[in-house]
């Protein structure tokens, strides 16, 4: 059984938010369009206090119970069985959807008797790295959507190294359009 993970599509990772990732936006769409050819669909989202020492590295986003950590108006959230919060503690910084606190990302996967695990959503160099390299850990057949993924880019050319980082690690990169409807 295969699932579509969606990770962090909120507000400030979003053109206007507080952390934007260039044209992150643009995966809403895509998204949206995917959410059919799968039988499950869950999201995560990243979910800080205020205090956190995730601020120190990164300018405050996604805070707890704040627009910001809304996910994107246009995104569409009623597909999303279940919502796993990340980062939700001062020490922790949450960047992979496995470190959710929220609910065990892993152990409901294995309940749900998911194999194949298709991850989109932002940030390519980041959220999006982490989750895809646990999920291949952890056992899943793991797949990134290239077209549903976008980049920080600190440094030009990170969105690039990573996808390349997780083919390497034998995660399959696939388009959209590739993915059909089981
Ligand atoms: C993320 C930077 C800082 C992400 C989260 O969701 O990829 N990036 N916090």
């Amino acid at each position: 059984m295969k699932a579509l993970l969606i990770v962090d599509v909120q507000n400030d990772f979003c053109p206007g938010g507080t952390l934007a990732v260039p044209e992150g936006d643009k995966v809403v769409p895509v998204i949206n369009n995917l959410m059919d050819s799968f039988p499950l669909v869950i999201a995560s989202k990243d979910w800080h206090p205020k205090n956190t020492v995730h601020f120190k590295k990164w300018p405050p986003h996604c805070v707890q119970n704040t627009s910001g950590a809304d996910f994107h108006p246009k995104l569409n959230a009623s597909k999303i069985k279940k919502i796993f919060l990340k980062g939700t503690r001062n020490k922790d910084n949450g960047y992979s959807a496995f470190e959710a606190t929220s609910a065990d990302l892993g152990e409901f996967l294995k309940e749900e008797e998911v194999t194949d695990l298709y991850i989109a959503g932002l940030a390519t160099d980041y959220c999006v790295k982490a989750t895809a390299l646990d999920a291949d850990k952890v056992g899943f057949e793991t797949f990134v959507v290239e077209d549903a993924v976008a980049a920080v880019n600190k440094k030009p050319g990170d969105g690039e190294k990573a996808l390349k980082e997780m083919a390497h690690a034998g995660i399959t990169l696939i388009r959209s359009d590739e993915i059909t409807k089981e």
